[in-house]
């Protein structure tokens, strides 16, 4: 059986209210916010919940075509406002082709990824203004919010020995280096201060108690329709 998410009232968030559930997943590098969506979507199927997972940049075929160009542009060189023009192209793909869709639908949308990543990366990461950033972002995303968004920090250095572990190799934007990355953790950490639709999740202990703790959250948050269940 299946259950749509019940519709809730308009908070003044400028989240999309009454139709699905829209959560983010963010955090720098290697914190764990894919395996984390995994788990969260393995979840959603337990709890009979329909969902749609997916990844900016991307999700959309003009959203990954625009990935490989940001990530793996190799020696091209691409200016930071580029950069940040690109990442809301493929935004705006992204809300209109997928994010929408799924709401409206009255299911649930996981993205690993969203708006509060250009706020850190483009934003306190480079440099950008911070105030242009927000309107250009308004314009992509058509004012559609998360209802919730997830940081999970860890120390920069953690993440980065996680993603040497697993194997993986650093991107254009990765390759930045530490000092950019402390920035970018430092972005996060003051939007959440200052938005009670953000919240950090200590992503240090092992992945299923770090799980534990999103559950928990969300049955906090959302007690429709993330009822929680004896034993
Ligand atoms: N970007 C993106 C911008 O600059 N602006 C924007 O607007 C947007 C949308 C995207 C890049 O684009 C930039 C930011 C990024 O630089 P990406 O590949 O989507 O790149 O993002 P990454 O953060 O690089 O993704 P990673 O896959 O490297 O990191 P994750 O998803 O945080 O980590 P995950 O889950 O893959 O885990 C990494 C390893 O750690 C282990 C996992 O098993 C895995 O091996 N792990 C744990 N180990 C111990 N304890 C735990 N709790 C663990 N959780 C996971």
């Amino acid at each position: 059986m299946t259950h749509r998410v019940p519709p809730r009232a308009n908070d003044g968030s400028g989240a999309v209210s009454g139709h699905g559930l829209f959560l983010a997943l963010e955090g720098v590098e290697g914190v764990g916010k894919t395996t984390q969506a995994r788990l969260l979507g393995e979840w959603l199927g337990e709890l009979g919940l329909p969902y749609t997972l997916a990844r900016e940049p991307g999700g959309t075929p003009v959203g990954e075509a625009i990935r490989q160009v940001l990530l793996d542009s190799g020696a091209m060189a691409v200016p930071d406002e580029t950069e940040l023009l690109l990442m809301l192209a493929a935004r705006a793909a992204f809300v209109r082709g997928v994010v929408l869709p799924t709401l409206k639908r009255g299911e649930v949308m996981v993205t690993d990824r969203f708006e509060l990543s250009t706020f850190a990366y483009q934003g306190a990461g480079r440099g950008l203004p911070l105030d242009r950033i927000r309107s250009l972002n308004a314009f992509a995303t058509g004012g559609v919010r998360p209802d919730l968004t997830l940081v999970f920090d860890v120390p920069v250095e953690h993440g980065q020995a996680r993603q040497r572990a697993a194997g993986k190799l650093q991107d254009r934007i990765e390759g930045e280096g530490n000092a950019f990355l402390e920035r970018v953790r430092a972005g996060y950490l003051a939007m959440a201060a200052k938005d009670e639709s953000v919240v950090v999740i200590d992503a240090g202990p092992p992945e299923d108690q770090v799980h534990a703790r999103v559950r928990e959250l969300l049955q906090l948050r959302f007690p429709e329709p993330f009822r929680p269940t004896r034993g």
